[in-house]
């Protein structure tokens, strides 16, 4: 993408309504615009990184054998009246009326309509385990949205819903879950800490929410320190293997660690002291168990191989996919702006063009885009006409993990310049060497 043909409305000040960094870096790298009161438009680059991580989370519960779907953002209240929540769900569920007066809703969760579509198609044992999810905006009318989308009103989640015949087989599923956040966090670059939680309006006894740390986090956390030096990594799953799962499980929630809501002082003191953590933190997700909850009172169920009918167990599972896109900022930023972890990084690479419209400078920065687009990559090239500053302030703001800046005096001795956002170190290449170590991090083999 060339910046001079994109729509980058970069914001030169702070502005007053944001009260956190990340809040404040997506109004100011032109990432979001607030529509109303926690409800945003999502600008181009803030789409982009919205679709990465969308791309992430699907890939990885495809991975784990979940079945992608898509429901609408408008219920209606019958269903949840069936399940009996339409009344307990309060003053954060938005009703709507339609022109003839039925009753209905826009979605804060689906529950209620996966448990409909479920009943309305299984009726055996045999089409056990299911798992379906979705990607889906959801709007809850939170009394104090706040912190841009770390709180919105209207906000993309990712929600599943697993389905099984026993406990057992649902407590799986409730695994499998947890293991396939834990690739999918890692890949964005964040730890997400699962920790014993509180069901809520969603219900049940075997919950976990998962914690970014983060001092502006609206939760607050209790855990054993040791907690935080356990990685995933790439070690390979089979998601259908009940032990390797439950051993993921065990490793990753033998250790204390508790939001405020099931936090036990007594438990907590029993870790030595040194190692006795009280933070904060950004909840980014949740799984949950909750047995027969929707399914008695709904109906939903199946014919065991005894060829009785019995409620299937079920539990939800949710990514706060927009949320996601704070807490990464909130973790991974500094004073001049965002840095994007290369796994969601809208661009790949951005080139700067020390002296627009000088002929070497303007075709070595072609050259370079069009290589790099060969590869595969998305760089950005800032080939506006402004000053050098200029465009480092923009780029830095905007968080590419990786610059090419491209001028005049390095071209005479053949080489551009790279440099790291994370570190700001930079190192003088000629350009191909340049392409190639950049092909190299994204995981990509020159041809
Ligand atoms: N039905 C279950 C799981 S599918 C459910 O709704 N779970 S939840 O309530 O925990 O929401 C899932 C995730 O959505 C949360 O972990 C959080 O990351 C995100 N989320 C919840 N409320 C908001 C909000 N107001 N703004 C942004 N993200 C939110």
């Amino acid at each position: 993408m060339r910046l001079s043909r994109y729509f980058l409305p970069v914001l030169k000040e702070n502005p007053a309504e944001a009260q956190i960094v990340s809040h404040r870096y997506m109004l100011r790298a032109g990432m979001i615009k607030q529509a109303s009161a926690g409800i945003y438009s999502w600008l181009p680059l803030g789409f982009k990184v919205l679709r990465k991580l969308e791309n992430i989370v699907h890939e990885e519960q495809v991975r784990a054998g979940h079945i992608p779907m898509l429901m609408p953002t408008l219920q209606s209240a019958d269903l949840w009246r069936e399940s009996g929540r339409y009344d307990d769900y309060g003053e954060e569920m938005l009703r709507i009326t339609d022109r003839h007066k039925r009753d209905m809703l826009y979605g804060p969760t689906n529950e209620e309509l996966i448990t409909d579509i479920f009943r309305s198609h299984v009726g055996s044992y045999k089409d056990l385990p299911l798992t379906l999810y979705h990607i889906q905006w959801k709007f809850r009318d939170e009394i104090r949205p706040r912190f841009g989308v770390m709180r919105g009103r209207e906000f993309l989640m990712k929600d599943g819903y697993n389905f099984d015949l026993t406990k057992e087989d649902a407590l799986h599923a409730y695994n499998r879950h947890l293991v396939s956040y834990l690739r999918t966090y890692e890949r964005m670059g964040l730890q997400a800490i699962p920790m014993r939680a509180d069901g809520g309006p969603i219900g049940g006894d075997y919950t976990h929410e998962f914690l970014v740390l983060a001092e502006t986090g609206e939760s607050e956390v209790f855990y054993d320190s040791e907690i935080t030096d356990l990685k995933f990594g790439d070690r390979q799953i089979d998601y259908n293997n009940v032990e390797q799962c439950q051993a993921v499980l065990k490793e990753f929630t033998s250790r204390y660690a508790r939001t405020d809501e099931t936090h036990d002082e007594a438990l907590f003191n029993q870790i030595p002291e040194d190692r006795r953590r009280v933070a904060r933190g950004i909840e980014v997700g949740q799984i949950f168990y909750f047995g027969t909850k929707y399914s008695e009172p709904m109906g939903a169920t199946v014919v065991n191989d005894k060829g009785e009918r019995v409620p299937v167990h079920m539990g939800s599972h949710g990514i706060g996919v927009s949320r996601l896109i704070g807490a990464i900022i909130e973790a991974s930023h500094d004073d001049k702006g965002i840095i994007w972890p290369e796994g969601v990084t809208p661009f790949h690479c951005g080139i700067v063009n020390l002296k627009q419209g000088d002929e070497e400078a303007d075709a070595a920065c072609e050259a370079i885009y069009d290589s790099l687009t060969a590869l595969g990559l998305e760089p950005l090239y800032d080939d506006r006409n402004e000053r050098a500053g200029g465009k480092f302030a923009s780029m830095d703001l905007i968080g590419l993990p990786w610059r090419i800046t491209v001028g005049p005096r390095g071209l005479k001795n053949g080489v551009v310049e790279l440099t790291s956002r994370r570190t700001g170190e930079s190192e003088e290449l000629p350009p191909e060497q340049a392409i190639a170590k950049i092909a190299a991090i994204y995981g990509l083999a020159q041809g």
